[in-house]
């Protein structure tokens, strides 16, 4: 018994996040989670929403709603669409929250305190009409290098060529299309992590273990090049956290927030606090996850991103935690993700490219998705969703190796001894094979979940689906009953103990069909197993259960065309 503190990567909160997006955190973190409870582990999952930054605002505006109302909507959505696909958060907090402004201000004052953060004066295009500064993205104009007239202060999206503002000829606002633009002068804060190199340096090569695809980025951003930059934290917008050093304002700072990437991971902290004060606990109840100095010392912290993420998890936010100079609890091991892309291209939020997560469950329960996306995962490389591929995973996983499991040993027991688990006859050489195979996979697939090898994990759970099915194939009941019922009696009783089992070892992945399980055969105990061969006589001779509906049904090959053209193009 550990405990084990899991945070997903944050999503943005302006729009429905695709499925990309969620195998790239969300979905094996809570795999994780689902598994490290079972395992009889003390959890606590957290994640938010990333409601800060230039993209929020750009879509509120788009939306033609203020940028809070906006939030707390796109919140709502996204926290239906997270309990449709399963996602068991202790909490899902948001950015934007008073205890993560209050958070964020604090971990900035006791950066200044220790002489880290360095106020530097740069120049920015100011907009006159509409009263404030732009950031490069909201500036538009004609490229210098193509001629094309919706160039933006950052770069041209028609010949690729990166810009800086003031490159553009005839420039206006993007918010209001002014022309009323001025260069003036603005203070900025820097974190100067470049002082933090040698720290974070060391304390990367202090951890054991960690996936190549996280240790490789890490390195690079640290050496190559100029190696790690002192970072801006603020900016002039008006949505974010506002800067102040703790609990005191920062003069000259009055109008500006935080940057988006500084405020973003200390919500992790802060939705964990979030959850406390929701739960009506005092401070003690998340400090214990957080504060090395009040009880966080004994915490695994395990942390899911996509490979983009990773230079701000492995340098920026540490840089936060250790520049801080107080003992708040550091990553222990951090999972992340190359990308998954969809049929033949990529996913894409801005093109409204491949399948969104409220449009996959309108089409499928979350199971299905669950199951393909996690024996899918992009772990040692870039993934493809392809239909095709996905339907053959359903039919022939889901449908005909536990799914039919599950209807063939259920109706075949109610159709010749009735709806009770029955009594007589014995196993024999075949039990004890079956038996002694499954408990090398359940030990092979503890190691893999344990080393969050999640393509590995699948594997061994669908090897564990097949032996089963195999068995019964071999053992036939149907023919057996016959010559000698005892016999067959001894096959069904293990069989549905069988499916006890399954229920409860394939819950992280697919909890829906698992509770299903449970339910029909009126189990109890769905404890994790220690030893095969006691966990298959659970369920006694006499033991009631039900022939439960069909756990998967198959994508027929209509289905399949019908759904690959819906989802050919963008979304609207
Ligand atoms: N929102 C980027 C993303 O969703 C960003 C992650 C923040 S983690 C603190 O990929
Ligand atoms: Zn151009």
């Amino acid at each position: 018994m550990a405990r084990i503190l899991i945070t997903s990567a944050i999503p943005y909160i302006n729009g429905i996040k695709h499925l990309g997006n969620l195998v790239g955190s969300q979905l094996p973190a809570d795999l994780y989670a689902r598994y490290a409870r079972a395992r009889g582990n003390e959890v606590m999952f957290i994640c938010a929403t990333d409601e800060h930054g230039t993209p929020a605002e750009l879509a509120a505006a788009k939306a033609g709603k203020p940028v809070a109302d906006y939030c707390a909507e796109m919140w709502a959505v996204q926290k239906e669409l997270s309990d449709g696909f399963r996602l068991s958060f202790d909490k899902f907090g948001r950015s934007s929250s008073p205890q993560n402004h209050r958070l964020t201000q604090y971990f900035a004052g006791k950066l200044a305190e220790n002489g880290l953060i360095e106020e530097v004066s740069e120049k920015q295009v100011y907009s006159v009409a509409d009263g404030r500064f732009l950031p490069d993205r909201y500036i538009e104009g004609t490229c210098p290098n193509c001629g094309y007239d919706r160039a933006r202060g950052d770069q041209c999206e028609n010949c690729t060529k990166q810009l800086d503002p003031t490159d553009l000829i005839d420039p206006r606002s993007a918010v209001s299309g002014s022309t009323d633009l001025e260069v003036r002068e603005t203070k900025h804060l820097y974190l100067r992590q470049s002082t933090l190199k040698d720290q974070l340096d060391a304390w990367i090569d202090g951890q054991e273990g960690w996936p190549i695809l996280t240790t490789s980025i890490a390195k690079k951003w640290l050496h190559d090049g100029d190696g790690l930059q002192d970072r801006g934290i603020t900016r002039d917008l008006d949505w974010g956290v506002p800067v102040r050093k703790g609990d005191e304002p920062w003069p000259g700072m009055e109008d500006k927030v935080f940057y988006v990437w500084f405020d973003a991971p200390i919500e992790y902290i802060a939705a964990t606090k979030e959850w406390a004060d929701a739960e009506g606990l005092d401070d003690s109840a998340w400090r214990r996850w957080w504060r090395l100095d009040e009880g966080a010392d004994d915490v695994r912290y395990v942390q899911f991103m996509g490979k983009d993420n990773v230079p701000f998890h492995t340098l920026s936010f540490p840089a936060t935690i250790i520049g801080s100079g107080e003992p708040w609890k550091l990553v222990d091991y951090i999972k992340s993700f190359n990308y998954l892309n969809y049929d033949g291209g990529q996913f894409s939020t801005s093109q409204g490219r491949g399948v969104f997560m409220d449009q996959a469950l309108a089409i499928l329960p979350a199971d299905y998705w669950r199951w393909w996306l996690l024996s899918h995962t992009p772990e040692t490389s870039d993934a493809e969703f392809t239909w095709e591929n996905f339907q053959a995973s359903v039919n022939k996983d889901l449908a005909d190796v536990l799914g039919n499991f599950v209807s063939r040993v259920t109706k075949f027991c109610r159709s010749r001894f009735g709806e009770a688990v029955p009594g007589g006859g014995a196993g024999g050489a075949r039990e004890a094979a079956l038996t002694a195979d499954l408990q090398a996979r359940l030990t092979a697939y503890e190691g893999h979940m344990d080393a969050i090898e999640v393509r590995k994990s699948a594997a061994e759970l669908r090897a564990m689906w097949a032996a089963g099915n195999e068995y019964l194939q071999e053992a036939a009941p149907w023919a057996v009953f016959k010559e000698d019922p005892d016999q067959a009696a001894a096959i069904i009783r293990l069989s549905l103990n069988l499916i006890r089992l399954y229920a409860v070892l394939s819950a992280p992945f697919i909890p829906d069909a698992s509770a299903t399980m449970l339910t029909a055969l009126k189990a109890e105990d769905a404890e994790w197993p220690d030893d095969v061969g006691a966990a298959l006589d659970a369920l006694p001779a006499g033991h009631g259960f039900s022939v439960p509906e069909n756990l998967f049904r198959k994508i027929s090959d209509e289905e399949r065309e019908e759904w690959q053209a819906r989802f050919a193009g963008v979304r609207s």
